[in-house]
């Protein structure tokens, strides 16, 4: 097997999925650090959108982290991490989709962005976000659980546990509260927490805030 590399950055949920679906495959690889503070000057030859995670496998070379992450599924097929009717990776990728294009982007407006709306409306719209997890994901999908589409881990987990082991920062510098009756996501939450793969890499929320503290 080539030898694998990531780019990666300890902060950085999309990273933390991508490394989460290399340990979970039992894929061995070499973790690349990035301070993206400052980063080194060939970075842009590595990441064309100056961003990570970044895969390298022998020639190579894959970004954005749902596609990494898909690449790695195909790449090495054991064990998978989509399911396997066309309806149901439907079902996963429009999962990852609201990851990223609801979640992650709500809550990047929150932490990062100079939109003059108010961060009221931006704390309102991300609990939204949650309890149409709870109500219409978790709720209908999970009946057999205890992951997200069923008995299985997906890559749908993987996509979403990182923003869980970065709440304290919201919590702490953005003031947001979990909604209440989100019984169905703290159950998850907790069982994704409890994997192998996710504890070998978990930081803590005072690690997560005291370097967003140095960030800020
Ligand atoms: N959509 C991308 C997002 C990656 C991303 O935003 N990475 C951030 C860190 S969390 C980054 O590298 N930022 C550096 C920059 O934009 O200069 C993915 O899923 O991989």
């Amino acid at each position: 097997m080539s030898e694998i590399e990531i780019y990666s950055a300890v902060l950085c949920p999309f990273a933390h999925r991508s490394r989460l679906t290399l340990l979970e495959k039992g894929i061995p690889f070499k973790a690349i650090e990035i301070d993206l503070q400052n980063k080194p000057a060939n970075f842009a030859e590595i990441s064309p959108y100056g961003k990570v995670p970044v895969l390298k496998h022998g020639n190579n070379r894959v970004w954005e982290s749902a596609i990494v992450n898909e690449y790695l599924d195909e790449t090495f097929p054991e064990p998978p991490l989509l399911p396997k009717t066309p309806m149901q990776r439907a079902e996963a990728r429009i999962w990852i989709n609201f990851a990223d294009t609801r979640l992650f982007a709500t809550t990047g407006k929150l932490l990062y962005s100079r939109d003059p709306q108010p961060q009221t409306a931006v704390l309102q719209e991300l609990a939204e976000h949650l309890q149409f997890i709870e109500h219409q994901g978790l709720a209908k999908m999970s009946d057999s659980g205890p992951y997200w589409l069923g008995k299985e881990l997906s890559l749908v987990d993987l996509t979403f546990y990182p923003w869980f082991e970065q709440l304290a920062v919201l919590e702490h510098f953005r003031g947001f509260q979990l909604p209440p009756g989100l019984d169905r996501l703290k159950q998850w939450w907790e069982t994704v927490a409890e994997r192998e793969s996710v504890r070998s890499i978990a930081k803590s929320p005072e690690f997560y805030l005291e370097r967003y503290a140095r960030l800020a």
